[in-house]
């Protein structure tokens, strides 16, 4: 065995070289690696004695891509391309031998090499336009050669990991290996191709499925048709795709030059920058200053919820998913069959796509019970709450769970506002409290804020974090305040939005200037979404708000088929004029003639006072750091991802303009503008959000 560098070793194995990369944590493409595989390639291709090379890596996966943390960095070693070719014109076979994920630029160089055999379990994918670029190693030139032309726009544009049966299927890959046997594989299928005489396989060569799509620009048209609403805003997946369309217009050289222009026009543009800083951002939250990785951990086999409402059945369903027992409690017989029976609707809908079986729909179902009884949750190690947002009734329901439930439970509450230290004090064990905030459709959504009272253990806010994990959710620690984060800031919008109504913008003007930032939609149309009646008491109101009113008049949302907006059948939405009546009078009553309000003070109303409260999360100490709060914004409320989160936007924007814009409304509109004394020092030093240690 000769060790080409610290990463990359070269052995022989009879006559036939194997190359080794072992670089952890995923064996990126970084500097090293590019020069460990240039250095071993050139030494077994000059050994007269190798007839074949197998690429292996050590460790949990293949090549998992360029090393993105080099990105923007100046270039330094060989380059991939000179690497890859290096591979690719190998005058003897090479064979890449995947387990984990080839991804990206690491299938890239599996695509240079003649033969690919893998694992099951291993997966393959071009995921670059997650970080808002495309492949640029060739991979949008080489993949549709092989898979062709729809395979490789599915893949490019969504960044999704193919399993190695179906890659098997589409020939990406050769053979299968068994699995843990990898290299043993490796070697004799290298052994087969050397004594079978195989030919050097190029897939740069092999052009039959790109011609078949040539002179057939519908099959590009309809598939950008088809995906509009889900790349609506974004860069990187047009790009993407006519990288693919050079692969089957153009010869193989040609298009290789046109990918190239297209990853540079991605690669130098804001929105790469901002994906890549939320790739980072993502991995960032998982680490707790304070609560080290080998933090004690309790055990959770069996989760208890309270409520089968929307929240309790949607919750209740993250657990069964991946295995784990869930009893839901419920009060009434009635509502607990309804939220049984929505649960299952659920699933019978998901499986109704084909993306789950009906044996598999019956081992969740068969891991969820309902119960009437509090007392059932005894035996629960986590017990989650997701009753009605009242103070009283949370208190009440942690006093009898703490009566019930075993020593050592986790005893975890849904709420989006209220104190968890309060909740806590119902109980004698407020070191087990702690908040769990799900984000409706709480099967769906991506965010959880775990909320970290006082006085919660360092164990049980490791295993909450590890509990969201375990369930798929991406876990932001925050503490105590009103509304946390996520809701905490939705106040400032929603507080202005409202008032930009009454100075004179109409709902649908604020919905439209957030859409087109990129919201999937605005507050008045979420607002509308959700249930105008939502918190609203009918013997309580008194026309005092606009909503008051829509709510009197029984426009309470697309439900009743109007509200801010009219509905028609199939609830598109219109400006309805009844709204415009209803707001001039408000505004009349109120003194307030209506001025023209641009686009720009729209967005930055609703968005710098977002900021600003960030701000004050951070001063406070309510976030870890300013990423995390991203995050919260990205998963939890549709922030568009190409805009980093409000953090990285006030960043972008520049912290002295959403300074200079909350000093001056402090002047003119009072207190809720006071800038944060973090913003103010921030801007003073001359410093961003990404400044904070
Ligand atoms: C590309 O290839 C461009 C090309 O077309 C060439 C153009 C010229 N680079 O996710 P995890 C780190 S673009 C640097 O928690 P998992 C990650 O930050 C690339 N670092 O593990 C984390 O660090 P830390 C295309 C990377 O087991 C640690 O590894 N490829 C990279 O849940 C563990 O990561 C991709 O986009 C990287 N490429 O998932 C694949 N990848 O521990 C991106 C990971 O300090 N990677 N790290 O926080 C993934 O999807 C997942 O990491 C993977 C493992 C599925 C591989």
């Amino acid at each position: 065995m000769t060790a080409i560098n610290s990463v990359t070793d070269l052995s022989k194995d009879g006559d036939i070289a194997v190359i080794t990369l072992n670089s952890p944590p995923v064996n990126a493409l970084s500097a090293g690696v590019r020069d460990g595989l240039k250095g071993a390639f050139d030494a077994a291709i000059k050994d007269p004695s190798v007839k074949a090379i197998v690429l292996i890596c050590e460790g949990k996966t293949f090549i998992a891509g360029a090393d993105i943390s080099e990105f923007g960095k100046p270039p330094k070693g060989a380059s991939l391309f000179e690497v890859e070719d290096t591979i690719e014109s190998a005058p003897k076979p090479v064979v890449a031998a995947i387990h984990g994920t080839a991804l990206g630029g690491g299938l890239e160089v599996a695509l240079c090499a003649h033969y690919r055999i893998a694992v099951p379990s291993a997966k393959c994918g071009l995921p670059e336009v997650n970080i808002g670029i495309l492949p640029g190693a060739g991979g949008t030139q080489r993949l549709p050669r092989i898979v062709g032309v729809e395979e490789a726009l599915a893949m490019v544009t969504s960044g999704k990991h193919v399993n190695a049966k179906q890659c098997l299927a589409s020939g990406l890959i050769d053979e299968l290996a068994p699995e843990g046997e990898l290299r043993t594989a490796a070697l004799a299928f290298a052994r087969k191709i050397v004594s079978e005489a195989r030919p050097l396989r190029k897939v740069r060569d092999q052009n039959e499925k790109v011609e078949a799509a040539r002179g057939h620009p519908e099959i590009f048209a309809e598939f950008r048709k088809a995906h509009a609403r889900q790349f609506r805003g974004f860069n990187a997946p047009e790009n993407n795709i006519r990288a693919i369309e050079a692969a089957v217009n153009l010869p193989f050289d040609e298009g290789l030059k046109e990918e190239r222009r297209l990853f540079i026009e991605l690669f130098t543009g804001p929105q790469a920058a901002a994906q890549r800083y939320v790739f980072f951002a993502e991995r960032q939250v998982w680490k707790l200053p304070d609560i080290p990785d080998d933090t004690a951990q309790l055990p959770v086999r069996k989760v208890g919820i309270i409520g089968a409402g929307t929240m309790g059945g949607g919750i209740a369903m993250n657990f069964a998913n991946v295995g784990i027992a869930v009893t839901i409690v419920e009060v009434q017989d009635a509502a607990l069959q309804r939220g049984l029976g929505v649960i299952r609707k659920n699933y019978d809908n998901t499986a109704a796509k084909g993306r789950l079986t009906a044996a598999d729909v019956d081992k969740r179902m068969g891991l969820i019970k309902g119960s009437l009884e509090l007392e059932s949750l005894g035996d629960c190690d986590l017990i989650i709450e997701a009753v009605f947002e009242r103070m009283e009734i949370k208190k009440e329901v942690f006093a009898k769970l703490d009566r019930i439930a075993k020593q050592g439970a986790i005893l975890a509450s849904n709420t989006s506002y209220l104190n968890i230290d309060e909740i806590a004090t119902a109980t004698k064990r407020p070191d087990a409290v702690i908040g769990m905030h799900f984000f409706s459709p709480a099967n769906v959504m991506r965010l959880l804020e775990v909320v970290r009272g006082e006085k919660t253990s360092k164990p049980v806010i490791a295993t909450a974090m590890a509990i969201a994990k375990k369930i798929g959710k991406i876990g932001v620690l925050v503490g105590v305040c009103p509304g946390f984060v996520g809701n905490r800031m939705l106040a400032q919008r929603q507080r202005e939005a409202q008032k930009l109504v009454m100075e004179g913008a109409m709902p649908w003007d604020v919905d439209r200037v957030l859409y087109d930032f990129g919201f999937p939609m605005g507050p008045f149309a979420m607002s509308d979404l959700a249930g105008l009646d939502i918190g609203w008491v009918k013997e309580n109101s008194r026309g005092e708000t606009i909503r008051d009113v829509l709510c009197e008049m029984d426009r309470r949302g697309q439900k009743t088929g109007a509200g801010y907006y009219d509905y028609d059948e199939k609830r598109n939405r219109k400006p309805s004029p009844v709204t415009e009546k209803i707001i001039s009078e408000f505004r009349a009553r109120a003194g307030i003639t209506a001025r023209k309000i641009e686009d720009g003070e729209i967005l930055e109303r609703c968005i710098y006072p977002m900021i600003n409260e960030g701000a004050k999360i951070l001063e406070e100490g309510k976030a870890i750091r300013a990423s995390d709060i991203d995050i919260v914004w990205i998963n939890g409320y549709g922030w568009p991802v190409y805009e980093g989160g409000p953090m990285y936007y006030g960043d972008a924007v520049g912290l002295g303009k959403v300074l200079d814009r909350m000093q001056s409304w402090h002047k003119s509109m009072g207190d809720v503008f006071k800038p944060a004394a973090l913003l103010e020092k921030l801007v003073a030093e001359g410093k961003g959000f990404k400044d904070l240690k």
